[in-house]
Protein backbone atom coordinates (compact mmCIF):
# COMPACT_ATOMS: atom_id res chain seq x y z
CA UNK A 1 0.00 0.00 0.00
CA UNK A 2 0.91 3.16 -0.69
CA UNK A 3 0.66 6.21 2.09
CA UNK A 4 1.35 10.03 1.14
CA UNK A 5 1.49 10.62 4.81
CA UNK A 6 3.64 8.53 6.60
CA UNK A 7 3.00 8.39 10.57
CA UNK A 8 5.76 9.41 12.90
CA UNK A 9 7.10 6.70 15.49
CA UNK A 10 4.60 6.83 19.13
CA UNK A 11 6.63 9.14 21.45
CA UNK A 12 7.14 6.61 24.12
CA UNK A 13 8.42 4.25 21.37
CA UNK A 14 11.25 1.70 22.71
CA UNK A 15 14.08 2.36 20.71
CA UNK A 16 16.77 -0.10 22.28
CA UNK A 17 19.36 -2.89 21.46
CA UNK A 18 19.52 -6.83 22.36
CA UNK A 19 21.92 -9.41 23.98
CA UNK A 20 21.92 -12.35 25.79
CA UNK A 21 23.87 -13.43 28.73
CA UNK A 22 25.71 -16.71 27.45
CA UNK A 23 26.92 -14.58 24.56
CA UNK A 24 28.30 -11.43 26.02
CA UNK A 25 28.74 -11.47 29.25
CA UNK A 26 31.54 -14.29 29.98
CA UNK A 27 32.38 -15.18 33.63
CA UNK A 28 31.19 -18.49 32.39
CA UNK A 29 32.12 -20.32 35.56
CA UNK A 30 32.30 -17.18 38.27
CA UNK A 31 30.59 -16.37 41.22
CA UNK A 32 28.49 -19.91 41.46
CA UNK A 33 27.11 -19.86 38.13
CA UNK A 34 26.31 -23.20 37.08
CA UNK A 35 27.51 -24.69 33.18
CA UNK A 36 24.68 -24.98 30.74
CA UNK A 37 24.10 -26.96 27.96
CA UNK A 38 25.82 -24.04 25.73
CA UNK A 39 28.77 -24.36 28.34
CA UNK A 40 28.85 -28.06 27.74
CA UNK A 41 28.32 -27.81 23.94
CA UNK A 42 30.73 -28.31 21.42
CA UNK A 43 31.75 -25.34 19.51
CA UNK A 44 32.30 -25.72 15.70
CA UNK A 45 35.88 -25.66 14.27
CA UNK A 46 37.24 -22.27 14.05
CA UNK A 47 34.93 -20.38 16.19
CA UNK A 48 35.60 -19.26 19.88
CA UNK A 49 33.83 -20.56 23.07
CA UNK A 50 31.59 -18.31 25.27
CA UNK A 51 33.95 -18.61 28.31
CA UNK A 52 34.96 -15.19 27.97
CA UNK A 53 32.51 -13.39 25.58
CA UNK A 54 32.70 -10.14 25.73
CA UNK A 55 33.27 -9.72 29.12
CA UNK A 56 30.27 -7.81 29.81
CA UNK A 57 29.49 -9.63 33.18
CA UNK A 58 32.95 -7.18 34.40
CA UNK A 59 32.29 -4.34 32.17
CA UNK A 60 28.90 -3.52 32.50
CA UNK A 61 28.99 -0.28 33.92
CA UNK A 62 31.08 0.75 31.04
CA UNK A 63 29.21 -0.95 28.42
CA UNK A 64 25.84 0.65 30.12
CA UNK A 65 27.31 4.27 30.13
CA UNK A 66 27.63 3.77 26.02
CA UNK A 67 24.63 2.44 25.66
CA UNK A 68 23.12 5.36 27.58
CA UNK A 69 25.58 7.95 25.11
CA UNK A 70 24.12 6.14 22.42
CA UNK A 71 20.19 7.18 23.79
CA UNK A 72 19.12 3.76 24.13
CA UNK A 73 15.91 4.06 26.02
CA UNK A 74 15.49 0.17 26.42
CA UNK A 75 18.20 -2.36 26.97
CA UNK A 76 17.18 -6.53 25.97
CA UNK A 77 19.25 -8.39 27.86
CA UNK A 78 18.74 -12.19 29.21
CA UNK A 79 19.51 -13.42 32.74
CA UNK A 80 21.49 -16.60 32.95
CA UNK A 81 19.17 -19.44 34.46
CA UNK A 82 22.43 -20.79 35.72
CA UNK A 83 23.47 -17.65 37.70
CA UNK A 84 20.41 -17.66 39.60
CA UNK A 85 20.09 -21.45 40.48
CA UNK A 86 23.57 -23.47 39.33
CA UNK A 87 21.79 -26.74 38.83
CA UNK A 88 18.72 -25.03 37.14
CA UNK A 89 16.82 -25.48 40.60
CA UNK A 90 17.38 -25.62 44.95
CA UNK A 91 19.22 -23.10 46.50
CA UNK A 92 19.10 -19.30 45.12
CA UNK A 93 22.86 -18.07 44.25
CA UNK A 94 22.54 -14.73 46.34
CA UNK A 95 25.83 -13.86 43.78
CA UNK A 96 23.81 -14.00 40.56
CA UNK A 97 20.62 -12.12 42.10
CA UNK A 98 23.05 -9.23 43.24
CA UNK A 99 24.47 -9.19 39.43
CA UNK A 100 21.30 -8.85 37.64
CA UNK A 101 20.18 -6.21 40.42
CA UNK A 102 23.32 -4.23 40.18
CA UNK A 103 22.90 -4.33 36.04
CA UNK A 104 19.24 -3.74 36.62
CA UNK A 105 19.52 -0.40 38.75
CA UNK A 106 22.25 0.50 36.82
CA UNK A 107 20.32 0.59 33.10
CA UNK A 108 17.35 2.64 35.01
CA UNK A 109 19.50 5.00 36.53
CA UNK A 110 20.39 5.94 33.21
CA UNK A 111 16.96 5.75 32.49
CA UNK A 112 17.13 2.54 30.10
CA UNK A 113 13.97 0.82 30.63
CA UNK A 114 15.39 -3.22 30.68
CA UNK A 115 13.55 -5.78 28.43
CA UNK A 116 14.21 -9.30 30.55
CA UNK A 117 14.41 -12.59 28.32
CA UNK A 118 14.10 -15.14 31.05
CA UNK A 119 15.46 -18.06 29.17
CA UNK A 120 17.51 -17.39 26.01
CA UNK A 121 19.13 -21.00 24.70
CA UNK A 122 21.13 -21.56 27.70
CA UNK A 123 19.42 -24.40 30.27
CA UNK A 124 21.20 -25.40 33.30
CA UNK A 125 23.07 -28.56 32.00
CA UNK A 126 22.45 -30.18 35.37
CA UNK A 127 18.52 -30.29 34.41
CA UNK A 128 19.68 -31.64 31.12
CA UNK A 129 21.21 -34.42 32.69
CA UNK A 130 17.62 -35.01 34.18
CA UNK A 131 16.46 -35.26 30.31
CA UNK A 132 16.03 -31.32 29.55
CA UNK A 133 13.11 -30.49 28.54
CA UNK A 134 12.02 -34.17 27.69
CA UNK A 135 11.44 -34.37 31.33
CA UNK A 136 8.24 -32.51 32.80
CA UNK A 137 9.90 -31.45 35.92
CA UNK A 138 11.85 -28.94 34.04
CA UNK A 139 8.57 -27.60 33.37
CA UNK A 140 8.10 -27.18 37.76
CA UNK A 141 12.46 -25.64 37.79
CA UNK A 142 11.02 -22.97 34.88
CA UNK A 143 8.22 -21.85 37.17
CA UNK A 144 10.34 -22.09 40.37
CA UNK A 145 12.87 -20.22 38.12
CA UNK A 146 10.01 -17.59 37.07
CA UNK A 147 9.12 -17.07 40.35
CA UNK A 148 12.46 -16.09 41.32
CA UNK A 149 12.74 -13.52 38.92
CA UNK A 150 9.69 -12.08 39.43
CA UNK A 151 10.28 -11.47 43.07
CA UNK A 152 13.22 -10.21 42.84
CA UNK A 153 13.33 -7.80 39.93
CA UNK A 154 9.57 -7.47 39.64
CA UNK A 155 9.28 -4.00 41.11
CA UNK A 156 11.74 -2.47 38.24
CA UNK A 157 11.05 -4.46 35.33
CA UNK A 158 8.35 -3.92 33.27
CA UNK A 159 8.73 -5.93 30.51
CA UNK A 160 9.45 -9.86 30.36
CA UNK A 161 10.21 -12.19 27.30
CA UNK A 162 9.25 -16.04 28.09
CA UNK A 163 11.34 -17.78 26.23
CA UNK A 164 13.69 -17.17 23.09
CA UNK A 165 13.26 -18.66 19.92
CA UNK A 166 11.72 -21.53 21.35
CA UNK A 167 10.94 -22.30 17.39
CA UNK A 168 14.03 -22.26 16.60
CA UNK A 169 15.29 -24.35 19.51
CA UNK A 170 12.52 -27.26 17.96
CA UNK A 171 13.81 -26.65 14.35
CA UNK A 172 17.49 -26.03 14.07
CA UNK A 173 18.44 -26.92 17.77
CA UNK A 174 21.57 -28.86 16.15
CA UNK A 175 22.92 -25.40 14.47
CA UNK A 176 22.01 -23.17 17.77
CA UNK A 177 23.73 -25.72 20.37
CA UNK A 178 20.67 -26.60 22.08
CA UNK A 179 20.32 -30.25 20.79
CA UNK A 180 20.87 -32.97 23.20
CA UNK A 181 22.86 -35.42 21.11
CA UNK A 182 21.79 -38.93 22.85
CA UNK A 183 17.60 -38.43 21.88
CA UNK A 184 16.47 -41.39 20.17
CA UNK A 185 13.08 -40.55 18.00
CA UNK A 186 14.22 -37.07 17.30
CA UNK A 187 11.42 -34.73 15.79
CA UNK A 188 8.98 -36.56 18.64
CA UNK A 189 11.03 -35.64 21.41
CA UNK A 190 11.16 -32.45 20.32
CA UNK A 191 7.55 -31.89 19.68
CA UNK A 192 7.21 -32.89 23.55
CA UNK A 193 10.01 -30.56 24.61
CA UNK A 194 8.06 -27.98 22.69
CA UNK A 195 4.79 -28.98 24.46
CA UNK A 196 6.74 -28.71 28.01
CA UNK A 197 8.25 -25.33 27.06
CA UNK A 198 4.48 -24.16 26.02
CA UNK A 199 2.89 -25.45 29.93
CA UNK A 200 6.29 -23.61 31.20
CA UNK A 201 5.89 -20.37 28.92
CA UNK A 202 1.93 -20.28 30.10
CA UNK A 203 2.39 -20.80 33.54
CA UNK A 204 5.15 -18.03 33.18
CA UNK A 205 2.50 -15.66 31.64
CA UNK A 206 0.18 -16.66 34.29
CA UNK A 207 2.37 -15.80 37.56
CA UNK A 208 3.67 -12.79 36.12
CA UNK A 209 0.40 -11.15 36.35
CA UNK A 210 -0.39 -12.58 39.35
CA UNK A 211 2.77 -11.51 41.04
CA UNK A 212 3.54 -8.22 39.21
CA UNK A 213 0.69 -6.61 37.84
CA UNK A 214 2.04 -3.18 36.66
CA UNK A 215 4.86 -5.38 34.45
CA UNK A 216 4.14 -6.84 31.04
CA UNK A 217 4.94 -10.03 29.39
CA UNK A 218 5.18 -11.74 25.86
CA UNK A 219 6.66 -14.90 23.76
CA UNK A 220 9.76 -14.33 21.89
CA UNK A 221 9.71 -16.64 18.71
CA UNK A 222 11.66 -15.95 15.24
CA UNK A 223 8.54 -15.21 13.40
CA UNK A 224 9.18 -14.39 9.68
CA UNK A 225 6.87 -14.02 6.51
CA UNK A 226 7.26 -17.59 4.04
CA UNK A 227 6.79 -16.54 0.55
CA UNK A 228 6.02 -19.30 -2.05
CA UNK A 229 8.44 -19.29 -4.68
CA UNK A 230 5.61 -18.83 -7.04
CA UNK A 231 1.76 -17.90 -7.94
CA UNK A 232 1.53 -21.76 -8.24
CA UNK A 233 -1.16 -22.95 -6.05
CA UNK A 234 0.97 -26.21 -4.39
CA UNK A 235 3.50 -23.70 -4.10
CA UNK A 236 1.33 -21.31 -2.36
CA UNK A 237 0.16 -24.44 0.17
CA UNK A 238 3.68 -25.32 0.96
CA UNK A 239 4.36 -21.58 1.75
CA UNK A 240 0.64 -22.33 4.16
CA UNK A 241 2.45 -25.39 5.66
CA UNK A 242 5.70 -23.97 6.57
CA UNK A 243 4.44 -20.88 7.64
CA UNK A 244 1.82 -22.78 10.66
CA UNK A 245 4.84 -25.34 10.96
CA UNK A 246 7.28 -22.23 11.85
CA UNK A 247 5.56 -19.40 13.03
CA UNK A 248 1.91 -19.81 13.73
CA UNK A 249 2.38 -23.25 16.17
CA UNK A 250 4.18 -21.28 18.65
CA UNK A 251 2.04 -18.24 18.25
CA UNK A 252 -0.90 -19.49 18.17
CA UNK A 253 -0.37 -21.83 21.64
CA UNK A 254 1.00 -18.69 23.21
CA UNK A 255 -2.01 -16.05 22.64
CA UNK A 256 -5.16 -18.38 21.60
CA UNK A 257 -3.65 -21.40 24.15
CA UNK A 258 -4.16 -24.18 21.32
CA UNK A 259 -2.40 -25.91 19.00
CA UNK A 260 -2.27 -24.37 14.98
CA UNK A 261 -4.11 -27.08 13.16
CA UNK A 262 -2.59 -27.41 10.30
CA UNK A 263 0.23 -28.12 12.02
CA UNK A 264 -1.16 -30.40 14.32
CA UNK A 265 -2.13 -32.39 11.13
CA UNK A 266 1.55 -32.17 10.34
CA UNK A 267 2.74 -33.85 13.49
CA UNK A 268 -0.55 -36.65 13.20
CA UNK A 269 1.10 -37.67 9.73
CA UNK A 270 4.67 -37.61 10.98
CA UNK A 271 4.11 -39.19 14.08
CA UNK A 272 5.70 -36.32 16.11
CA UNK A 273 2.37 -35.58 17.97
CA UNK A 274 3.27 -34.87 21.91
CA UNK A 275 1.56 -36.26 24.89
CA UNK A 276 -1.03 -34.08 26.55
CA UNK A 277 -1.60 -34.84 29.78
CA UNK A 278 -4.88 -34.01 30.94
CA UNK A 279 -5.07 -30.64 32.53
CA UNK A 280 -2.42 -29.35 29.85
CA UNK A 281 -4.64 -27.67 27.41
CA UNK A 282 -6.18 -25.51 30.53
CA UNK A 283 -2.56 -24.31 31.57
CA UNK A 284 -1.88 -23.59 27.96
CA UNK A 285 -4.88 -21.11 27.88
CA UNK A 286 -4.51 -19.66 31.93
CA UNK A 287 -1.61 -17.69 30.64
CA UNK A 288 -1.89 -14.88 28.14
CA UNK A 289 0.65 -12.37 26.92
CA UNK A 290 0.61 -8.39 26.97
CA UNK A 291 2.11 -8.29 23.89
CA UNK A 292 4.37 -10.24 21.22
CA UNK A 293 7.86 -9.90 20.70
CA UNK A 294 9.66 -11.74 17.55
CA UNK A 295 13.16 -11.70 16.18
CA UNK A 296 13.37 -11.01 12.24
CA UNK A 297 16.35 -11.55 10.12
CA UNK A 298 14.75 -12.43 6.75
CA UNK A 299 11.91 -13.82 5.18
CA UNK A 300 11.76 -17.71 3.97
CA UNK A 301 10.92 -19.08 0.27
CA UNK A 302 9.60 -22.54 -0.19
CA UNK A 303 8.64 -24.67 -3.13
CA UNK A 304 6.06 -27.61 -3.44
CA UNK A 305 7.78 -30.68 -1.89
CA UNK A 306 8.73 -33.21 -4.43
CA UNK A 307 7.50 -35.85 -1.99
CA UNK A 308 11.34 -37.68 -1.86
CA UNK A 309 14.62 -37.20 0.41
CA UNK A 310 15.64 -34.28 -1.98
CA UNK A 311 12.95 -32.28 0.10
CA UNK A 312 15.25 -31.83 2.74
CA UNK A 313 18.92 -29.92 2.62
CA UNK A 314 21.46 -30.96 4.95
CA UNK A 315 21.79 -28.08 6.85
CA UNK A 316 20.04 -25.05 7.73
CA UNK A 317 19.91 -22.85 10.88
CA UNK A 318 17.56 -20.14 12.38
CA UNK A 319 17.00 -18.14 9.04
CA UNK A 320 17.69 -20.82 6.13
CA UNK A 321 15.08 -23.46 5.95
CA UNK A 322 15.92 -26.97 6.18
CA UNK A 323 12.79 -28.30 3.74
CA UNK A 324 11.11 -31.79 4.73
CA UNK A 325 9.41 -34.25 2.74
CA UNK A 326 6.04 -34.50 1.75
CA UNK A 327 5.49 -30.83 3.03
CA UNK A 328 7.66 -27.92 1.54
CA UNK A 329 11.25 -27.63 0.15
CA UNK A 330 13.67 -24.71 1.27
CA UNK A 331 14.64 -22.31 -1.97
CA UNK A 332 16.42 -19.54 -2.14
CA UNK A 333 14.59 -16.13 -3.56
CA UNK A 334 16.00 -14.91 -6.54
CA UNK A 335 14.82 -11.13 -5.73
CA UNK A 336 17.05 -10.97 -2.58
CA UNK A 337 20.59 -10.25 -1.77
CA UNK A 338 22.18 -11.88 0.72
CA UNK A 339 24.65 -11.30 3.80
CA UNK A 340 28.09 -12.16 4.23
CA UNK A 341 27.04 -15.15 5.80
CA UNK A 342 23.87 -16.55 3.28
CA UNK A 343 21.08 -14.79 5.51
CA UNK A 344 19.15 -13.02 2.76
CA UNK A 345 18.50 -9.27 3.61
CA UNK A 346 14.55 -8.25 3.18
CA UNK A 347 13.65 -5.07 4.31
CA UNK A 348 10.39 -5.44 3.11
CA UNK A 349 9.69 -9.00 4.12
CA UNK A 350 10.10 -7.27 7.84
CA UNK A 351 6.88 -4.90 6.77
CA UNK A 352 4.81 -8.14 5.75
CA UNK A 353 6.08 -10.02 8.79
CA UNK A 354 4.62 -7.24 11.38
CA UNK A 355 1.23 -7.06 9.51
CA UNK A 356 0.92 -10.76 8.91
CA UNK A 357 1.49 -11.07 12.88
CA UNK A 358 -0.80 -7.88 13.80
CA UNK A 359 -3.80 -9.44 11.48
CA UNK A 360 -3.71 -12.67 13.23
CA UNK A 361 -3.32 -11.70 16.82
CA UNK A 362 -4.22 -7.83 16.90
CA UNK A 363 -1.78 -7.11 20.15
CA UNK A 364 1.24 -4.68 20.74
CA UNK A 365 4.17 -5.92 19.12
CA UNK A 366 7.90 -5.94 19.93
CA UNK A 367 11.00 -6.15 17.76
CA UNK A 368 13.84 -7.86 20.11
CA UNK A 369 16.52 -8.78 17.62
CA UNK A 370 16.85 -7.72 13.94
CA UNK A 371 20.34 -6.53 12.53
CA UNK A 372 23.23 -7.85 10.23
CA UNK A 373 25.83 -9.78 10.90
CA UNK A 374 29.42 -8.86 9.22
CA UNK A 375 33.02 -8.85 8.85
CA UNK A 376 33.78 -5.59 10.49
CA UNK A 377 37.28 -3.75 10.08
CA UNK A 378 39.05 -1.96 13.01
CA UNK A 379 40.63 0.68 11.16
CA UNK A 380 43.23 3.08 12.48
CA UNK A 381 42.49 5.44 14.95
CA UNK A 382 40.02 3.29 16.16
CA UNK A 383 37.37 3.74 13.55
CA UNK A 384 34.99 0.80 12.18
CA UNK A 385 33.14 2.45 8.96
CA UNK A 386 29.91 -0.45 8.92
CA UNK A 387 28.10 1.43 6.40
CA UNK A 388 26.55 -1.50 5.41
CA UNK A 389 24.80 -2.27 8.85
CA UNK A 390 23.63 1.34 9.17
CA UNK A 391 21.99 0.60 5.39
CA UNK A 392 20.68 -2.49 6.56
CA UNK A 393 19.09 -0.92 9.72
CA UNK A 394 17.82 2.04 7.76
CA UNK A 395 15.81 0.14 5.67
CA UNK A 396 14.32 -1.98 8.43
CA UNK A 397 13.47 0.89 10.46
CA UNK A 398 11.34 2.51 6.91
CA UNK A 399 9.58 -0.25 6.88
CA UNK A 400 8.68 -0.35 10.45
CA UNK A 401 7.68 3.29 9.91
CA UNK A 402 5.44 2.08 6.82
CA UNK A 403 3.98 -0.80 9.11
CA UNK A 404 2.75 1.66 11.73
CA UNK A 405 1.44 3.92 9.33
CA UNK A 406 -0.82 0.36 7.67
CA UNK A 407 -1.85 0.18 11.54
CA UNK A 408 0.55 -2.13 13.09
CA UNK A 409 0.64 -1.00 16.80
CA UNK A 410 4.23 -1.27 17.56
CA UNK A 411 5.76 -0.43 20.39
CA UNK A 412 9.69 -1.13 20.03
CA UNK A 413 12.46 -1.51 18.20
CA UNK A 414 15.91 -3.90 19.69
CA UNK A 415 18.32 -4.89 17.11
CA UNK A 416 20.61 -7.08 17.17
CA UNK A 417 23.19 -6.35 18.89
CA UNK A 418 24.03 -3.61 21.20
CA UNK A 419 27.90 -4.85 21.61
CA UNK A 420 29.66 -7.14 19.43
CA UNK A 421 29.43 -10.94 20.85
CA UNK A 422 29.67 -14.40 19.99
CA UNK A 423 27.36 -15.44 17.87
CA UNK A 424 25.32 -18.34 18.28
CA UNK A 425 27.64 -21.06 15.61
CA UNK A 426 29.63 -18.70 13.76
CA UNK A 427 31.90 -17.47 16.45
CA UNK A 428 33.19 -13.53 17.38
CA UNK A 429 33.93 -12.74 13.36
CA UNK A 430 30.51 -12.22 12.91
CA UNK A 431 29.73 -9.38 14.35
CA UNK A 432 26.43 -7.53 14.60
CA UNK A 433 26.92 -4.64 17.31
CA UNK A 434 27.34 -0.83 17.42
CA UNK A 435 30.25 -1.24 19.55
CA UNK A 436 32.89 -3.33 18.95
CA UNK A 437 34.87 -5.07 20.88
CA UNK A 438 38.43 -5.36 20.50
CA UNK A 439 39.62 -9.48 20.62
CA UNK A 440 39.53 -11.89 17.67
CA UNK A 441 38.28 -15.55 17.84
CA UNK A 442 40.66 -16.49 20.22
CA UNK A 443 43.23 -13.53 21.19
CA UNK A 444 41.36 -12.17 23.34
CA UNK A 445 43.82 -8.61 22.58
CA UNK A 446 42.56 -6.12 25.29
CA UNK A 447 38.95 -6.50 24.55
CA UNK A 448 38.47 -2.64 24.52
CA UNK A 449 35.17 -0.87 23.29
CA UNK A 450 35.09 1.29 20.01
CA UNK A 451 32.45 2.99 18.56
CA UNK A 452 31.35 2.09 15.19
CA UNK A 453 29.81 4.57 12.70
CA UNK A 454 26.44 2.80 12.89
CA UNK A 455 26.61 4.13 16.49
CA UNK A 456 26.81 7.70 15.82
CA UNK A 457 23.75 6.96 13.27
CA UNK A 458 21.76 5.07 15.79
CA UNK A 459 21.96 8.28 18.58
CA UNK A 460 20.56 10.30 15.57
CA UNK A 461 17.98 8.07 14.72
CA UNK A 462 17.15 7.60 18.52
CA UNK A 463 17.49 11.36 19.16
CA UNK A 464 14.87 12.40 16.31
CA UNK A 465 12.49 9.53 16.92
CA UNK A 466 13.18 7.93 13.87
CA UNK A 467 12.99 10.79 11.70
CA UNK A 468 16.41 11.34 10.92
CA UNK A 469 17.33 7.78 9.61
C1 LIG B 1 18.98 -15.41 16.93
C2 LIG B 1 19.37 -15.61 18.38
C3 LIG B 1 20.49 -14.76 18.86
C4 LIG B 1 21.51 -14.41 17.82
C5 LIG B 1 20.94 -14.14 16.45
C6 LIG B 1 21.95 -14.03 15.34
O1 LIG B 1 18.48 -16.60 16.44
O2 LIG B 1 18.27 -15.38 19.21
O3 LIG B 1 21.00 -15.35 20.01
O4 LIG B 1 22.63 -15.16 17.87
O5 LIG B 1 20.00 -15.11 16.07
O6 LIG B 1 22.30 -15.32 14.94
P1 LIG B 1 23.77 -15.77 14.71
O7 LIG B 1 24.51 -15.46 15.94
O8 LIG B 1 23.68 -17.23 14.42
O9 LIG B 1 24.25 -15.00 13.54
Amino acid sequence: MYHEFIKPFPKDFLWGASTSAYQVEGAWDEDGKGPSVIDMGKHPEGTSDFKVASDHYHRYKEDIALFAEMGLKAYRFSIAWTRIYSKGIGEINEKGIAFYNDLINELLSHNIEPIVTMYHFDLPYALQEKGGWSNRETVDAYENYAKTLFKYFGDRVKYWLTINEQNMMTLHGAAIGTLDPNIENLQKELYQQNHHMLLAQAKAMKLCHEMCPNAKIGPAPNITSIYPVSSKPEDVLAASNFSSIRNWLYLDAAVFGRYNSIAWSYMEEKGYTPVIQEGDMEILKSGKPDFIAFNYYSTSTVAESKNDPSDKNSTGDQQIAIGEQGVYRGVSNPYLEKTEFGWEIDPIGFRSTLREINERYNLPLLVTENGLGAYDKLEEGDVVNDDYRINFLRKHIEQAKLAITDGVNLIGYCPWSAIDLVSTHQGFSKRYGFIYVNRDEFDLKDLRRIKKKSFYWYKDVIESNGEKI
